[in-house]
């Protein structure tokens, strides 16, 4: 099995994936399309993008250092290495009814789908969680009298609340986007040591948005780094042109696209800040790209050839960004080994 990349990510092609023997340290896999992963083992935890692939290739393969043991329970299904674990949770909404108290559907399979997470997680030993990828359907769409992102926020804090989850430095980098079908669908990185929580200065920590934004706010940190098999993984959240709290440059996806990366700029220099090692820069990043309009791929891919340079690897996909003003969003990771 070959890809680009390095360690703990990489991307691959799905042929590369079918030519053949599976590396017995593969954790999981990110799989971006309509059309579901074939001939892949059932042990094999894989996360489904139900979202069209623009440009790049559309899996995103996560390895351990070593050899990985298989496990499903509480609905996530999960590999581990010994020192990181990788999980799915898939939750079907129409096994839901509007709660007694009005609380609406997607919000329950929220709350369910982290409370099991969570779990999982005390059981096995992996009590600190490093990265998650929400994905939903029509995020931007109301259901029960409320955006169905909203809905998804007082299921996510409910169930964060309730583990004693809600410290600041321990909340996780994460994105959460709207795709096209499919259940609600959350994929996780857990470690067996904590990560560094890193906040970017040019914006409000999202968990003190104001109630504009929802009557919860959402739960996720802007980055974090944690250390693993002789290196330093920084994860950087689901990064958009918002300063402050506020969506900037409406319509206009070249402007949103220079402010995101004026934000993944200030976000490097204080992750910098915070790490052991040298520097992070701009092109070092791997990234996945969510397009909300296809047509804006060309122009959103130019600005960030700028930004970025043109060395490093990307994928581009078509996605709702979580707030409906929102045209596009970058979400990326760099590794520095530890001398
Ligand atoms: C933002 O900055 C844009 O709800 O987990 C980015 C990353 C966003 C993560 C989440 C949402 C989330 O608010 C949206």
């Amino acid at each position: 099995m070959t890809g680009v990349g390095h360690g703990l990510h990489r991307f691959l092609s799905g042929a590369a994936l079918a030519g053949g023997a599976l590396d017995p340290a593969l954790l999981g896999l990110s799989w971006i399309g309509l059309a579901g992963p074939t001939a892949l083992p059932q042990s094999l935890p894989c996360q489904q993008l139900h979202a069209p692939c623009l440009l790049g290739e559309a899996v995103e393969a996560w390895t351990g250092a070593g050899p990985t043991l298989a496990g499903s329970r509480h609905g996530v299904r999960y590999r581990h290495d010994g020192g990181l674990l990788f999980g799915v949770i898939e939750v079907a909404e129409d096994v839901f009814v509007l709660g007694d108290d009005g609380s609406p559907v997607l919000q329950r399979a929220a709350q369910q789908a982290y409370e099991a997470v969570f779990r999982l997680l005390g059981e096995e030993g992996y009590p600190h969680l490093w990265r998650i990828w929400n994905y939903l359907p029509h995020i931007n769409r109301e259901t029960d009298g409320l955006e169905r992102y909203r809905q998804f926020n007082i299921g996510r804090h409910r169930a964060f609340e309730a583990a004693g989850r809600l410290v600041m430095d321990s909340i996780p980098a994460a994105s959460a986007l709207g795709v096209s079908g499919g259940p609600l669908s959350v994929a996780f990185l857990a470690g067996r040591t904590p990560t560094r929580s890193i906040e970017n200065p040019r914006q409000l920590s999202a968990f003190r948005y104001p109630a504009d934004y929802g009557p919860c706010s959402p739960t996720f940190s802007r980055a974090a780094l944690g250390g693993y098999a002789g290196a330093e993984w920084l994860f950087v959240s689901g990064t958009a042109s918002i300063v402050g709290h506020q969506s900037m440059h409406p319509g206009d996806p070249v402007a949103q696209t220079r402010e995101l990366l004026a934000n993944l700029d200030a976000l490097l220099a204080e992750a910098s800040r915070c790490s052991a090692g040298p520097a992070y820069r701009l092109p070092e990043l791997s990234a996945r790209v969510y397009v909300r309009n296809p047509e804006h791929l060309a122009p959103v891919q130019a600005e960030l050839a700028r930004g970025l340079g043109d060395t490093a690897q990307r994928v581009y996909l078509q996605a709702d960004v979580c707030r409906a003003d929102l045209l596009v969003e970058v979400e990326a990771q760099a590794c520095h080994l530890l001398s």
